[in-house]
Formats: C-alpha cells, sequence, structure tokens
C-alpha cells in the first residue's frame, strides 16, 4: 500500500503458526494429504484387494493381506456411520490426550514427549502384552486437521486425525523391554445435517457422521501371524465400537461442536 508520502507499508503476512518452523512439518504436510487421499477412496473398485473381515450394523472392516519380511503388515480400512455426532466431537475426542484411557483398551501407558502445536503433538505409548508375544511401544505424531468440504459446500467441514511413527530421543526404539511397532493411522469423518422439521432448530437426531479409520502397524519385531490376525479380528471392530459409544455418550448432553 502506498501512502502520499510514497512509504511502502508492507503487508503483513498470515501468522506463521509455530508447527510450520517444526523440523515434522514437510513430513507431517506429506502424510496427511496422502492419508486422506487414501482414505477418501472407496473399497468397492473391483481390483482394489480389501477383503471384508468384519461386519456389525453400519460397521464394516476390510483388510489386504500384506508380509514384509515374514511380518503381517495387512493394512486395515473401516468404515461406520453413526448418528447424533460430529466429525469433529470424534476428531476432538481421538486426538486429545486427556481422554484416551476412556476409551483405549489396549493402552498400558501413554505420555506426551512434545506439543509441537495445539493441534500437533507427539506420544509415546506402551501397550497391553499379547502372551507369548513381546509387549509393544510405539511413539508418534499426531495431528488434528478441518479440511474443505469438496463435495458439499455447504456441508460442515471434515475432520481429519493423522498418527504417524517417528522418533524421539528421550525414547530410542526397542532400549527397553518392548519392541517398537510402527504404524499409520488416519480416522476421516465427514458430517451430514439433514434438514430439520420446518422451524425446528438442528438437533442430533439430524447428525450423521461417515467415519473412514485406515491403518497400517508392523508389529516391529517376531509375532506369530495367526495370533496377530486374530488380534486385529478382535481388537479393531472393539475400538471402533467402544469409540463411537463413547464420544456418543460424551456429546449427547453438549451443544453440537461442528
Ligand atoms: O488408532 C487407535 N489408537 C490411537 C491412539 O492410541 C493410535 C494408536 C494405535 C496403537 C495401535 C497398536 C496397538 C498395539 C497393541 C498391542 C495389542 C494389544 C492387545 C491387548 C489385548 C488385551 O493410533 C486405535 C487402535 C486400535 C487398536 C487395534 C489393535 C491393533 C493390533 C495391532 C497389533 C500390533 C502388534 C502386536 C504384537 C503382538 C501380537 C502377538
Amino acid at each position: 500500500e502506498r501512502l502520499k508520502s510514497g512509504q511502502v507499508i508492507p503487508v503483513t503476512p498470515p501468522p506463521t503458526s509455530p508447527a510450520t518452523l517444526h523440523r515434522l512439518w514437510p513430513e507431517i504436510e506429506k502424510v496427511v494429504k496422502q492419508e486422506v487421499a487414501m482414505a477418501k477412496l472407496g473399497v468397492g473398485e473391483s481390483g482394489t484387494g480389501w477383503q471384508l473381515f468384519a461386519e456389525d450394523g453400519e460397521m464394516r472392516m476390510y483388510r489386504r493381506e500384506e508380509e514384509v519380511d515374514g511380518m503381517v503388515v495387512d493394512p486395515l480400512k473401516a468404515v461406520h456411520v453413526v448418528k447424533g455426532i460430529t466429525g469433529r466431537e470424534l476428531c476432538h475426542y481421538f486426538f486429545n490426550p486427556q481422554y484416551r484411557y476412556d476409551w483405549e483398551t489396549t493402552l498400558e501407558h501413554m505420555n506426551v514427549l512434545e506439543t509441537i502445536s495445539e493441534d500437533t503433538l507427539i506420544f509415546h505409548q506402551t501397550h497391553k502384552r499379547i502372551w507369548p508375544a513381546s509387549q509393544r511401544d510405539v511413539v508418534f505424531w499426531s495431528h488434528l486437521r478441518r479440511l474443505p468440504n469438496d463435495q458439499d459446500r455447504d456441508g460442515p467441514d471434515i475432520w481429519t486425525v493423522v498418527n504417524n511413527s517417528t522418533e524421539h530421543p528421550d525414547h530410542p526404539a526397542n532400549a527397553g523391554k518392548c519392541v517398537r511397532i510402527f504404524l499409520t493411522v488416519c480416522l476421516l469423518c465427514q458430517t451430514r445435517v439433514d434438514p430439520p422439521k420446518a422451524g425446528a432448530p438442528v438437533s442430533r437426531d439430524d447428525i450423521t457422521c461417515k467415519i473412514t479409520y485406515c491403518s497400517v502397524v508392523n508389529p516391529g519385531g517376531w509375532a506369530p501371524a495367526s495370533v496377530l490376525r486374530a488380534v486385529y479380528k478382535r481388537e479393531y471392530p472393539k475400538f471402533l465400537k467402544r469409540f463411537t459409544a463413547y464420544v456418543k455418550n460424551q456429546t449427547k448432553d453438549k451443544p453440537i461442536m461442528y
């Protein structure tokens, strides 16, 4: 902008989130974009190789059997449709550490190693041991993000949380009794609001959320394939049912958060 005196006033750039200066930022940007794009892809197209392994009401869970160096790393893709809660609410409870012990049943201990920003944290978690394998732990960054809703511009925004393994000097891998696992997880939530009856305000009965949960977990060390696949089959449906029921229960008497 040029004043009469000819003095040039620099235009203030938009505020830079401190997270964008963090060493992990380029990786976070790349992985979030990639995971969101993958999560948006359907499982139905022929040739994609997704096989249904669990089904309960609206919930469907698919996997692809994959092994790396003899270790089961089956990618998982789950879709679910839940009434009465929004994508923002689901992501809020999934991301925030204060709720984790309430819904994460495989958790033994959780610790926030670093707060990169309000929406980006680094976690260390130890999980319950499954006999006869060693106990597992994991270090991952977790990022919460609001995304524009390209399909329905008038509808609520899309929300996502992406978790991805990383390293942290405070917790080097395989240093203690735990074997380090490696994971990439994406929770993507699309909310639909049906028009309420004439004159009535939008209530939780008018809200539906489509959830996509994708995960790849590398067990990091020896674990019998049959036990591992049995654990997946039991734990993933248990997680998604318990977690969504938890969010419904937490939010039922609270104002809707879009
Ligand atoms: O995404 C989820 N949770 C997030 C917040 O915690 C985050 C973390 C995910 C950790 C997932 C890996 C957990 C390994 C746990 C070991 C198994 C414990 C079973 C206990 C039974 C009493 O993203 C929700 C995650 C839902 C978890 C589903 C279970 C996945 C099983 C993966 C097996 C990994 C290797 C186990 C090695 C031992 C096997 C014999």
